[in-house]
This record gives structure tokens, C-alpha cells and sequence, in this order.
């Protein structure tokens, strides 16, 4: 007995007390590479697709919603001018005329400092000097390591004009750029894409018949393949449903899920977007509603052999996946999405999803339009990761059960990478 409690008391000062923790779990949070499962970045094969630079960080459609709040310049006046102008706005009015205190804005300068900037420089101008001479192929490499990035899942979509060439002109790979098959047109606007698809050379009818239906899971299955897509995602409004006897629940009982489950990618839904809010902030004109999770739990239930991930886009809805997490192994919830990714809530919800979850759930995704953001997005979600891992690794340690930092480590590899790689089945 007394040799077993000595045996515990030395583990014990080998292993970690409360205040280490902080400084090891931040160092090692920070030093795990992250694959980042949602982007909206693009390999730089992609040409101009790829977005990068600071005038592309200053007008993300994040900042023009909260400039067009400030300023009374007319909404069209706005997107009518050049993009350098419309920086030069952003710049002015949420930099300069006041602090920049939203995650959007100080984002930019988190991002902006650790590529090396001075920050004391207020003149845009000398920050532009920076981008000017770079090639894109380099600056992939820089922010890649600059955010400590494994790698990115795009978001791409056979329906879009722009890329849909690159991926027909057989687009090489780039194995820090994984695909993801994005189905919103198809599923979301059923009438325009049966037309698209009819162009294409699909034999497709509105109706939505047998030969439709085959027609449509023959395009799924090309796409998956071409793009080597490593899962299948769709953003649904808040009145989403299931099932659902609308052209889009059809679709998915008869040709998303037989694919996934038969090529074994999973269904990511992101469900809660109210698109069109106010049309005329055009891509910042989306806004928030509650869903029903409840079509979650039934989707799960019902195609046990399909795996799905899910984000929900109202604060009010996560505790209820959370515990509907609990109920089905085959939904991984993820991230912290667009208006939930501020350190307010990220902090809420990454608590509530560790005390519910364990360590089984993805804690973010930086949603990223614009290369540079991975910085900033990584380094404050990793910042708020780390300080709720230490509360519960403090709470653990308090019980007398030992922590070790290779199982620190492991366990943040968990979250930043392994789990959605494991749950994907590519481990
Ligand atoms: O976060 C965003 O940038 C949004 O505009 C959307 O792209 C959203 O993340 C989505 O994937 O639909
Ligand atoms: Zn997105």
C-alpha cells in the first residue's frame, strides 16, 4: 500500500501540477499541426481563385458588413469601386477613425504582425509593399508555416464557372489543398441545376425521376472521384428538414447518401444560414436563424451507415448537438461557424462540447477566404483551445490523476487533425 501511494507521489512530481499546465498545453497546442477541414482557399493552380494579400484580407466580406455599418457611403457606391479603394475605406474607417476592435478587424492585424509587419505603421501603403513582390506559390508556403497548417480542405464546386475548368483541365493535386465536394447548388436550387446539368450532357427532367436520379448520382460520383473529394458538404437555411419531401430532401435520400455510404465520404451539413438578409451587402448579406436539430438526429438515425458532419450556425443550437452528438457515432460536430468564430463563443462552445464530448468533436475550422486569415484564425482558436484544455487538465490533476506531456500532445493532435481524418476513416 504504502509502496503504491510513494509509486503515485513520484509520478506525480514527474508529471505536471496546476501551474505548468498553462504554459505546456499553450506551448503544445501551438506546436501541433492542424488540418484545417473548412477553406475557402484554393491550391494555387487555381489561378486567381486563390485570394491572398492585404487589400483581399481588408475587404473579406466580414469587414465590408461592418463598414457599410459606419459609413453612409450608398451600398452600391461601396461595390462599385475598385477593390483598392474599397480597402483603402476599410482601412480608414475601422482602422484609422477608430480602434479596430472586432475579431474581423483585429484579425488582419494579428495576421499582419506574424508575417512580420510593423505594426506601428499606420500607412496602408507600406503594409502593401510587403505583398507586392510575392508569388503566390511562396506565400502558400509562408502562411502555411507561419499558421503551422498540415493542410486545407477547399470548397469546391462543380457548378462554378471559374473552377470547374481547373478540375476538367485535370488539376494536378497539391497535397497541402485536399477537395471538398460542395453541393448548395445542386441541392438548394434544384431547377437551375437540372437545367446546368442538362448542358452538360446529363440526361436530367425536373421531376426528379428514376433516370434523373441516376443521372445525379452518376455526376456525384464523377466529381467525388475527379476531385479526390474528401467529403461531401452542403449549407442549409434554418427551416432545413428531414426527411423532406422538397426537390433537396430527395436528392439527398436518393443520391447523396447512397453515394457517400457507397464511396465512403461523409455528408457535412452546415445548416442555420438565412441567405439574402439585406441583398444589397451582396456576399456579407447573410444572416443567422434557429434550426431544428432534430432532422439531424433523424438523418443519423435513419442512414446508420452513413457518416455525417455537422456545424450549426445559431449559438442556441449547440447544446442540442452537442447531446445529439452523444446519441450517434456517425455525426461529428465541427467547428465554431462564420459568426460563432469570436473567442466569446468559441471559448462557450468548446467548453460545453469538451464537457459533453471528451475529445470527440473537431473544435474549429477557420472558414478562410483569403489566404493570410489562417493566421489569425489558427492563432486565436488555438489560443482559446489551449486555456479551456488547461482548465480541464488543472480539474483532472486536482483528483490526483497525473498528466504527461506526450499525452498533452496527443490529445491536441486529436482535436487540431487526427479526429477528422480517423472519423473519415484515413487514418
Ligand atoms: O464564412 C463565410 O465566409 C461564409 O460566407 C460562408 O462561406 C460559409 O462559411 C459557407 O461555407 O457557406
Ligand atoms: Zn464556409
Amino acid at each position: 500500500m504504502i509502496t503504491a501511494r510513494k509509486e503515485r507521489e513520484h509520478s506525480m512530481n514527474q508529471s505536471m501540477n496546476t501551474a505548468d499546465i498553462r504554459e505546456v498545453v499553450a506551448r503544445v497546442v501551438a506546436q501541433t499541426p492542424v488540418t484545417d477541414l473548412h477553406t475557402h482557399l484554393y491550391a494555387p493552380a487555381f489561378g486567381p481563385l486563390l485570394l491572398w494579400g492585404i487589400d483581399e484580407m481588408l475587404t473579406y466580406h466580414y469587414l465590408a458588413a461592418e463598414v457599410l455599418r459606419v459609413s453612409d457611403m450608398p451600398y452600391e457606391a461601396y461595390w462599385a469601386l475598385p477593390k483598392k479603394q474599397q480597402a483603402e475605406l476599410i482601412w480608414r474607417e475601422l482602422f484609422i477613425e477608430r480602434s479596430p476592435m472586432s475579431e474581423a478587424c483585429r484579425g488582419v492585424l494579428t495576421a499582419l504582425d506574424r508575417l512580420g509587419l510593423d505594426m506601428t505603421e499606420r500607412d496602408l501603403n507600406t503594409h502593401r509593399d510587403y505583398f507586392m513582390d510575392r508569388r503566390p506559390e511562396d506565400h502558400v508556403d509562408t502562411v502555411l508555416k507561419t499558421a503551422n497548417l498540415k493542410c486545407v480542405v477547399m470548397t469546391n464546386d462543380p457548378f462554378d464557372p471559374l473552377e470547374r475548368p481547373v478540375w476538367m483541365n485535370g488539376f494536378a493535386g497539391d497535397k497541402r489543398f485536399h477537395a471538398a465536394l460542395r453541393l448548395d447548388a445542386l441541392l438548394n436550387d434544384w431547377g437551375r441545376a437540372c437545367a446546368t446539368m442538362r448542358e452538360w450532357g446529363y440526361d436530367t427532367e425536373p421531376d426528379l425521376g428514376s433516370k434523373t436520379v441516376a443521372e445525379i448520382r452518376r455526376l456525384l460520383d464523377e466529381w467525388t472521384q475527379r476531385m479526390g473529394a474528401l467529403y461531401m458538404a452542403a449549407s442549409f437555411p434554418p427551416d432545413f428538414a428531414f426527411p423532406d419531401d422538397s426537390p433537396r430532401g430527395r436528392i439527398i435520400e436518393s443520391c447523396v447518401l447512397p453515394a457517400g455510404r457507397d464511396n465512403g465520404v461523409p455528408f457535412a451539413m452546415m445548416i442555420g444560414v438565412k441567405r439574402n438578409v439585406n441583398p444589397a451587402l451582396k456576399l456579407a448579406a447573410d444572416g443567422v436563424g434557429l434550426s431544428d436539430v432534430d432532422a439531424v438526429a433523424r438523418i443519423c438515425a435513419q442512414y446508420p451507415d452513413n457518416r455525417f458532419m455537422a456545424t450549426m450556425l445559431a449559438r442556441e443550437n449547440q447544446h442540442e448537438l452537442c447531446v445529439t452528438a452523444r446519441k450517434f457515432r456517425n455525426l461529428m460536430p465541427f467547428g465554431c461557424w462564420w459568426f460563432l468564430n469570436n473567442p466569446s463563443l468559441i471559448e462557450e462552445m468548446t467548453r460545453m462540447r469538451m464537457e459533453l464530448l471528451g475529445l470527440g468533436f473537431v473544435p474549429q475550422h477557420s472558414d478562410a477566404r483569403v489566404l493570410d486569415q489562417v493566421i489569425y484564425k489558427w492563432e486565436h482558436s488555438r489560443a482559446i483551445i489551449a486555456k479551456v484544455l488547461a482548465d480541464k487538465y488543472a480539474d483532472l490533476i486536482a483528483t490526483g490523476w497525473p498528466i504527461e506531456e506526450n499525452e498533452i500532445a496527443r490529445d491536441a493532435a486529436r482535436l487540431l487533425d487526427g479526429n477528422f481524418w480517423n472519423f473519415l476513416g484515413r487514418n
